[in-house]
């Protein structure tokens, strides 16, 4: 096998890429010449994304020449920051973080990965390896303030944390979206570019899909039907329509009768809420419901869909759990048009070390389960800040800002800014990596090749595709994998431990590629596979089919694909059972107290905390704007396009009202991400559209004691004009 070859700049040239900016994997034709990019344009000729591209893509050219983002490592000093050496860099990281562990324990220094580490496959494939070598319990990802929850459930009734099952949207007659905005985002564990078109083309076949959200999203307005939900009541929801199912003799398991197990013990624990006080809860009518529930029992194929607002809530596992249980009640799981599971050429749960683990320690100061080895991230700022054995001393944060990705930001500004060492791996300066010490930067994602790891697990049709890099690798810089390697091995050697020697000199022969090829080689479609697929895939077959390789719709996969070791399904694990109790004595505390409740929305010009330093992203309109009902405004005297103050016992934010019924009454939205702080960072055009953290305002003790996932509705929020 062999390295990809550098690209050579000099005339025009046309370059077929997978984006790695969100989950859906659209297909792009770069063009350059000489270092610059001439167009971005999708490609047509993608198996999977059909020519779909969106505005961010295009903000590739932004990023690529962005003179804020960061190439050589950075110290700070007294007089600001100034660029070292990779060499220093690396060894005074090694050397610190080891006398910080060697003074107070391994677990005095944490770790927190941010989002673009699993649109990165150095990062995935790589970063492990030294979080682990630092033997610390403190873990901290945003998965636990994303999407853990489906993570819970795959886990507790498959027997494998990455088995998540995704919406087979293209053959589907029925699809609910409980708490997604596809048409926003993109689609999440569920890599579905061109959504828009993919849900289109559900009605133009007869079927329909309908949107539960507490907004009329962009997603319900195309909708065949939107209800407004109250935030938090979708497990209520859930019961509802699962009750129903059973009360009209509607189960049916398909080919799965003898594939799981606890049915009865599942049917028998339902609990018997009226539907009339399930509706008060959750605002949808016991019509709906009823109906609803009888439209996707008697549909042809039909799926339920959860995503982000329906795993960051108080009760997103359970909520997780009993998803997948409406899809396999009524013979929409493993099946197709259901909810479904993918078989990818590389096939990252058959080469993953572990399934999961469930509660192997508690964290320290707030006792919270760990859960795929990693505490919940609302505790992070707890373990830096509250003193005793065991404290977080030191940080290592790669690819995230969780001051403005995760609820009580203020807390965790403190918390960082406390620490006796931090470093950062990003190429950005951002309201975190501010605080780090030392900055470690890697190359740009377009001056290295890409291949994702992760997403094709969650594709909506299996696909592969590798994509060679854009641009050369800049003299003197480096892959997040080889600052991963360089730091696991200065780790090992000051420790005097071991580390993979064959893994060190295969990555600095092949690259991260040697991995690869092994994994499509074993994997499903692979040349190693058994003997008869001697002529099956590799790496370097991929590469040849530069728009990607289509592997044909989604297939039924279960037992065989079961990770249980009775090749089971669980349908009544006790950790959900035991958390209906739960679900029981909140029905009292639902009825909402005429206060308003706090959410997020995601926009098409934004990406998480960042590309906000991207021009071609922030012109126009100011978008961070507050969502009100017109109801609630009168209440308040408050006017369209009039300043107001935000207020909770955290933190309060400034911002223009915006009035429209697309919200419904007695919730408010404010959009995550923003609030970017001109000390210490480094990103201009950001700070003109600086906004205000969300985060701050949000509660770092609100969590689903369940998954450990942060509950991001933000009760009790007072709004004044101003
Ligand atoms: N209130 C509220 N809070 C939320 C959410 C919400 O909906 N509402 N959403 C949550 C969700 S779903 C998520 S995923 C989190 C995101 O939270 P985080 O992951 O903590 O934050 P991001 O904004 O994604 O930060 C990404 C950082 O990674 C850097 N980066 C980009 N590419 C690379 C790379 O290839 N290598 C390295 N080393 N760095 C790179 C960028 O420069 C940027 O600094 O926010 C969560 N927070
Ligand atoms: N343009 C753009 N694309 C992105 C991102 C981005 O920041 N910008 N972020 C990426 C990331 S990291 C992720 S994880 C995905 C997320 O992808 P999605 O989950 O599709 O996106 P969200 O906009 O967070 O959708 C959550 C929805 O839940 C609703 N909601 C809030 N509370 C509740 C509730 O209690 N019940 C119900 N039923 N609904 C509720 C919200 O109103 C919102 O419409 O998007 C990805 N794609
Ligand atoms: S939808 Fe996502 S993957 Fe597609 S072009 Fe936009 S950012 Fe890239
Ligand atoms: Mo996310």
């Amino acid at each position: 096998m062999q390295k990809y070859d550098q690209p050579k700049m000099t005339n025009i040239q046309t370059h077929y890429r997978t984006c790695n900016l969100c989950e859906a994997m659209c297909g792009l034709v770069i063009t350059t010449q000489n270092e610059q990019i001439q167009t971005i344009v999708g490609d047509e000729k993608d198996p999977l994304s059909h020519g779909h591209i969106c505005p961010k893509a295009l903000a590739y050219k932004d990023l690529h020449e962005d003179s804020d983002r960061l190439k050589f490592p950075v110290k700070k000093t007294n007089s600001g920051w100034e660029q070292i050496s990779w060499e220093n860099a690396l060894d005074e990281i090694a050397d610190k973080l080891v006398n910080i562990q060697k003074t107070y324990g391994n677990n005095a220094v944490g770790v927190y990965q941010g989002n673009p580490s699993v649109h990165n496959y150095g990062t995935l494939l790589y970063g492990p390896t030294f979080f682990s070598s630092l033997r610390t319990r403190n873990k901290f990802s945003a998965s636990t303030v994303d999407q853990i929850p489906h993570q819970f459930a795959a886990y507790q009734m498959l027997g494998h944390q990455l088995l998540v099952p995704i919406p087979d949207i293209d053959r589907t007659q029925y699809m609910i979206i409980l708490g997604g905005n596809p048409l926003v985002s993109n689609g999440s564990l569920m890599t579905a570019p061109d959504i828009r078109n993919r849900l289109k083309a559900i009605q133009s076949r007869d079927g329909k899909f309908v949107v539960i959200d507490p907004r009329r999203t962009e997603t319900a307005k195309l909708a065949d039907e939107h209800c407004f939900i109250q935030p938090g009541t979708d497990v209520y929801f859930l019961i509802g329509i699962i009750q129903e199912i059973i009360k009209n003799g509607w189960i049916k398991q398909g080919h799965l009768d003898s594939v799981t197990k606890n049915l009865d013990e599942f049917l028998t624990s339902i609990p018997d809420i009226e539907l009339e006080t399930i509706s008060s809860i959750t605002g949808i009518s016991s019509a709906n419901i009823q109906r609803i529930a009888k439209e996707f029992s008697q549909a042809e194929s039909a799926v339920c869909y959860g995503r982000m607002g329906a795993c960051t809530q108080k009760f997103g596992g359970t909520v997780h759990w009993l998803i997948n249980m409406v899809n396999i009640i009524t013979g929409n799981f493993d099946a197709p048009g259901g909810a479904m599971f993918t078989s990818p050429a590389f096939d990252t749960l058959g080469n993953s070390q572990t399934k999961g683990h469930y509660n192997k320690g508690q964290s320290r100061v707030r006792n919270l389960p760990e859960f795929a080895g990693e505490y919940p991230a609302v505790t992070m700022a707890d373990e830096m800040l509250v003193k005793g054995e065991g404290q977080i001393r030191a940080m290592v944060t790669s690819a995230g800002n969780p001051i403005l990705s995760v609820p009580g930001g203020e807390k965790l500004d403190r918390a960082f800014s406390g620490l006796e060492f931090m470093v950062s791996i990003d190429f950005y300066i951002n309201e975190t990596t501010r605080h780090a010490d030392i900055i470690l930067p890697p190359a740009f994602n377009l001056n290295g090749p890409h291949f994702d790891v992760v997403f094709n697990i969650f594709a909506v049709r299996d696909v592969v595709k590798y994509s060679n890099p854009v641009f050369p690798k800049e003299s003197g810089t480096k892959y997040d994998w080889e600052i991963f390697m360089g730091l696991e091995k200065r780790v090992a050697q000051k420790n005097g431990r071991k580390y993979s020697k064959i893994n060190h000199f295969l990555s600095k022969k092949f690259g991260p590629e040697w991995l690869l090829d092994l994994g499509i080689r074993i994997g499903e479609y692979g040349s190693l596979k058994s003997l008869f697929k001697w002529n099956g895939l590799t790496l370097s077959k991929v590469k040849k089919q530069v728009h990607g390789v289509d592997l044909g719709p989604l297939k039924p996969r279960f037992p065989k694909r079961l990770f249980t070791s009775d090749k089971k399904i669980d349908l009544a694990p006790s950790i959900f059972i035991d958390d209906l109790k739960r679900v029981i004595s909140n029905v009292a505390q639902s009825n909402s107290n005429g206060s308003l409740t706090l959410i997020g929305r995601r926009q098409l010009r934004s990406n998480n905390s960042w590309m906000h330093n991207c021009p071609s992203l922030m012109s126009g309109r100011d978008r961070f704007l507050i969502l009100m009902n017109p109801l609630d405004a009168q209440k308040k005297s408050i006017a369209d396009g009039q300043k107001v103050r935000v207020k909770t016992s955290n933190a309060q934010i400034e911002l223009e009202a915006k009035l429209s019924a697309e919200i419904m009454p007695g919730v408010i939205s404010i959009p995550h991400g923003w609030g970017h702080e001109g000390k210490g960072t480094q990103q201009k055009i950001a700070l003109k559209n600086k906004g205000g953290n969300l985060n701050a305002l949000g509660d770092d003790l609100a969590i689903d004691p369940v998954s450990g996932n942060a509950d991001l509705h933000i009760r009790n929020v007072e709004v004044y004009p101003i």
